[in-house]
Order: C-alpha cells, then sequence, then structure tokens
C-alpha cells in the first residue's frame, strides 16, 4: 500500500497514472455513450437540456484534462522519459508524487459539480455570461473552477518536472535526445506558459460570479469578450499540448517499426514541433472570427493559423519518408502507427478550412468543428495512445498481448470511429449546431449512423480491456525481443526494477 500511495519513482507513478487515466477514460466514454443515445434519434431521451450540457461539458473535461493528459505526459511521460535518457528518475521525485495525487481530488470536484446543484451546462469553454452567476446559479461552475484549479496545479508541478530532467539531467546534447523527449520538453514549456493564463481567466471569472467583480460583465464596464480572448490563449496551445506527446511516442515508434536507426529528418523534426509550439501561441483567435472581428485582425488570424500546415505537413511527410523502404508488415503496431498518420491529416485538413476565417463564420460553432477535433483528437490522441500502450506493453509487464485479437481490435475501432465522425461532417455542412440535445428530422440519418459507430467504438475499447485482461491471465512472459531495438528502454529484466540505472551509464559514440 505505501508503495503506491507515497512512491517517489516514476515507473510507479507512471503506472498510477494509466490507471487513472484509464478509469478517467471510462467514465469519458460513458458520457458520450450518453451524449450518443440522446442524439440516436430525434426527441428528448434525458428530457432535461441543462443536464445535457453538463454531460457533454464533463464528457470534454474529463477527456482532455484526466484522460489524455495524464496518460500521455504522466504514463508514458514519467514511465519512458527515464528509461530512453539513461537516468534513474525524475528530477523532483516527491513533486511527482504530489503531481499524481492532485489529480484524484480534482477529479472528484469535476464529479461533484454534475451532482450538486444543477450541473456546469456551460461547455468546456466555460464563457460567461452563461457562466455568471445570473445562469449560472448554485455551487456547479464554481466547484468545475476549483476542479481546474487543481488539476492545473497539478500539470504545473508536472512540467516543472519534466523541464528541469530533460534539460538539466541528458547525456547528451539537446539535439541527440530522443524525440520523444523533444516533444515532452516542448508540451511542458507549452504547459508552464498557458496555464496560468487559464488560471487568471477562471479566477476573474470566479470573482466574478462570487464576489461582485465585473471583469467579464459590461454591465460594470467589463468584457465577455476579454474571456474568450484568455481562454484561447490557454485552449489553443492546449490542443498542441494534446497531441505533440503523441508526435513524440509516434516519431519513435515508427523509426522502430520501420527498422531506421532514426526518423528520417531529425533536425526537422525538432524544428517542426518547436515551430508548432511557437506558432500556438499567436493563432488563438481563429476560435473567436464570430465576435465581430475587424477584416485585418481576421487576415492575421487566417493566415497565422494556416501556417502550422507546415511545420505539421513535415512532420507527417517525414514520417512517411521514415517507411518509405520499410518491409512492409502490417504488424498491430504498423495498423495504429499509418492509422494515426491517415486520420490526423484528415483532421488537420478540415482545420486549415476551419482557419479560413469566412468559411469559420458558417462553421462555427456546428457539427463539423466537433469532426474536426474528434478526428485530431479521438482519432490523433486517442489512435497514439492506444499504438503505444500495444507497443510498449511489453517493456511495462513483460507478457505479451494476443495479436490476432488486437489486429481485429484495431479494424474494429477504425471503422467505429470513423463511422461516428464522418458523418458529423456532413452534419455539420448542412447547418447543425453543437451543444444541442435535439433536432430537425432532416439531420436524422447521418445522427442514427455517428449514434452506431459509436457503439461499435464502444465494443472495440470493451474489446481492448478484454486482451490485456487475457495477456495478463495468460502471462505469456517475453524474454527477449525479435528485433534490436534503437532506443534503451527495451534493455531491461521484467519484473522492472524500482531505479534502472543505479549509476550514469557510460556512453559510447559509434559510427555504425
Ligand atoms: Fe483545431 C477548433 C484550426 C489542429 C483541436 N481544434 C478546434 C477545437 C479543438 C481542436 C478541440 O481555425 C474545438 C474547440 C472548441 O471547443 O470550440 N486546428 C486548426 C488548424 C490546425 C488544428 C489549422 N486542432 C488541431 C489539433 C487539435 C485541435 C492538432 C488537437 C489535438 N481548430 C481550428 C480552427 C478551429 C479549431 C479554426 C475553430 C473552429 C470554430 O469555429 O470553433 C492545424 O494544426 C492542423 C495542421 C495539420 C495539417 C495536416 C497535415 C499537413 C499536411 C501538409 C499539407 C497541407 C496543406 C493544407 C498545405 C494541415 C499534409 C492544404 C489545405 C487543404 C484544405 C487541402
Ligand atoms: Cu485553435
Amino acid at each position: 500500500m505505501k508503495v503506491w500511495l507515497f512512491s517517489t519513482n516514476h515507473k510507479i507513478i507512471g503506472i498510477l497514472y494509466f490507471m487513472f487515466g484509464v478509469l478517467a477514460g471510462f467514465m469519458g466514454l460513458s458520457l458520450s455513450m450518453i451524449i450518443r443515445l440522446e442524439l440516436g434519434f430525434p426527441g428528448s431521451l434525458i428530457g432535461n437540456d441543462q443536464i445535457y450540457n453538463s454531460v457533454v461539458t464533463a464528457h470534454a473535461f474529463v477527456m482532455i484534462f484526466f484522460f489524455v493528459m495524464p496518460v500521455m505526459m504522466g504514463g508514458f511521460g514519467n514511465y519512458l522519459i527515464p528509461l530512453l535518457m539513461g537516468i534513474p528518475d525524475m528530477a523532483f521525485p516527491r513533486m511527482n508524487n504530489m503531481s499524481f495525487w492532485l489529480l484524484p481530488p480534482s477529479l472528484l470536484l469535476l464529479m461533484l459539480s454534475m451532482f450538486v446543484g444543477s450541473g456546469t451546462g456551460t461547455g468546456w469553454t466555460v464563457y460567461p455570461p452563461l457562466s455568471s452567476n445570473l445562469s449560472h446559479m448554485g455551487p456547479s461552475v464554481d466547484l468545475s473552477i476549483f476542479s481546474l484549479h487543481i488539476a492545473g496545479l497539478s500539470s504545473i508541478m508536472g512540467s516543472i518536472n519534466f523541464i528541469c530532467t530533460i534539460l538539466n539531467m541528458k547525456l547528451f546534447k539537446i539535439e541527440c535526445i530522443p524525440l520523444f523527449a523533444w516533444s515532452m520538453l516542448l508540451t511542458a514549456i507549452l504547459l508552464l506558459l498557458s496555464l496560468p493564463v487559464l488560471a487568471g481567466a477562471i479566477t476573474m471569472l470566479l470573482f466574478d460570479r462570487n464576489f461582485n467583480t465585473s471583469f467579464f460583465d459590461p454591465v460594470g464596464g467589463g468584457d465577455p469578450v476579454l474571456y474568450q480572448h484568455l481562454f484561447w490563449f490557454f485552449g489553443h496551445p492546449e490542443v498542441y499540448i494534446l497531441i505533440l506527446p503523441g508526435f513524440g511516442l509516434i516519431s519513435h515508434m515508427i523509426c522502430n517499426e520501420s527498422m531506421k536507426k532514426e526518423v528520417f529528418g531529425v533536425i526537422g523534426m525538432i524544428y517542426a514541433m518547436i515551430s508548432i509550439g511557437l506558432l500556438g501561441f499567436i493563432v488563438w483567435a481563429h476560435h473567436m472570427f464570430t465576435i465581430g472581428m475587424d477584416v485585418d485582425t481576421r487576415a492575421y488570424f487566417t493566415s497565422a493559423t494556416m501556417i502550422i500546415a507546415i511545420p505539421t505537413g513535415i512532420k507527417i511527410f517525414s514520417w512517411l519518408a521514415s517507411m518509405n523502404g520499410m518491409k512492409m508488415n502490417l504488424n498491430v503496431s504498423n495498423l495504429w502507427l499509418l492509422g494515426f498518420i491517415f486520420l490526423f491529416t484528415l483532421g488537420g485538413l478540415t482545420g486549415i478550412i476551419l482557419s479560413n476565417s469566412s468559411l469559420d463564420i458558417v462553421l462555427h460553432d456546428t457539427y463539423y468543428v466537433v469532426a474536426h477535433f474528434h478526428y485530431v483528437l479521438s482519432m490523433g490522441a486517442v489512435f497514439a495512445i492506444f499504438g503505444s500502450f500495444v507497443y510498449w506493453f511489453p517493456v511495462i509487464f513483460g507478457l505479451d498481448m494476443n495479436k490476432k485479437y488486437l489486429k481485429i481490435q484495431f479494424f474494429i475501432m477504425f471503422i467505429g470511429v470513423n463511422l461516428t465522425f464522418f458523418p458529423q461532417h456532413f452534419l455539420g455542412l448542412s447547418g447543425m449546431p453543437r451543444r444541442y440535445s435535439d433536432y430537425p428530422d432532416s439531420y436524422l440519418c447521418w445522427n442514427v449512423v455517428s449514434s452506431l459507430g459509436s457503439f461499435i467504438s464502444l465494443l472495440g475499447t470493451l474489446m481492448f480491456f478484454f486482451i490485456i485482461f487475457e495477456a495478463f491471465i495468460s502471462n505469456r512472459v517475453v524474454l527477449f525481443i525479435k528485433s534490436l531495438n534503437h532506443s534503451t528502454e527495451w534493455l531491461f529484466s521484467y519484473p522492472f526494477s524500482f531505479h534502472s540505472f543505479y549509476e550514469i551509464p557510460k556512453i559510447c559514440y559509434s559510427k555504425y
């Protein structure tokens, strides 16, 4: 018990993050099933729009802050960074423990906000005036704000830890550390710079709600648009925070699966990630084209946003170039990799369409946006998580998963998510707004398809847990890996020892 509660060990904390992420992932999935049940047929199932909106809000919060971020940074980051970089543990192991243990109370507050009062029906953006005390009286929004504060604290401490670990404890020059370490470093910097802005915005909102300030209330000289600027100055970097660690994981896996000693264009990849990180801070108002912006500002934010397609394109084409010439082997890891590249690109392209301010005036707040971000998130970030989990399962647990089941599971997921989200492009283009619990009959067909798709992905996810269960009970111990890998995490024995490196390893450079 002590081992799990008080551990300062990066592997234990990594596994704690994984367990927490799985729990939260299931919560988020359940909430999404409620959404798809409500929208699976016209008319009302829940019978209360406030509850429907609270479910949508909680789904987003849980998936973003309690599933994707903890699993990618907390889980894979903590587990793999020390192993990949040849160091005994994270720089601040006790702070690492605290980063993790702030998350359960934070999730608890979020859950409370659903059950106390009338729920936070504001969407994950928590825009005033909807989130002010006139439209959302009662404690729910305050609880959500506290939840975000605590989750933010956890992330900030985690980020400081990653930045210090990677910059101070590296054994190589910075341009030689693995791409996954680069992606974690950049994600941590993005978090450190953007989260305080969110914290400021929601604290001002808290004051508006409870202490009679009027930062966002025009009646007292405030402006709700200020909130939107503050929120999206955090919100847009946040979407890259969600995908950059995935980029790192994908680079790492592609390199190994295509039997190359490094990814095509490593330096280009590093510069691409740096530019995505930097550009991410100067495009935020593409989420606000409909506030009544003057034409120059619209032109600026449209062009700045489009420029991000360049570094992202560099990444996509470098991955493809890394795969070029490989002996094509459609094993499970490669299926997830190809799935990621294909579907993330699709989501990225719809992002470019949305970045055109004139088109966005029409598409904003429709299902087209929902389709866009689910392609980059549920098929970008989540495919990276599934693929990485399958790929590193032998490293973490020393056991082999059933390959045939995994392949079937991949195709179930692939069909499920595409069936769920592709039709949402059509719904968006024909004008169906997001965050409504009902729709006119003309939207029926694609909504039914989408709900069916979501049930297929539910089956896929359940099957994944069956496969993990099966791997544990059949206990196929991995003795050695067939192909020798380019990185160090495979070199250790199972079950893992507490610290993999008790002294600084001797590095020798060889010219192959
Ligand atoms: Fe996004 C809304 C634009 C990437 C997540 N995005 C969202 C929301 C989320 C999200 C969660 O400009 C909704 C927030 C909310 O609740 O309201 N997004 C972009 C652009 C990119 C992009 C330009 N988004 C992401 C990633 C996410 C994410 C990554 C999370 C993981 N997004 C928008 C815009 C909105 C938006 C608008 C607001 C919409 C609204 O009205 O609310 C880029 O980073 C994507 C770059 C990737 C590619 C693909 C690979 C590149 C290649 C190179 C060649 C391509 C070229 C483009 C030259 C572009 C292969 C050619 C263009 C063609 C159309 C063919
Ligand atoms: Cu954005």
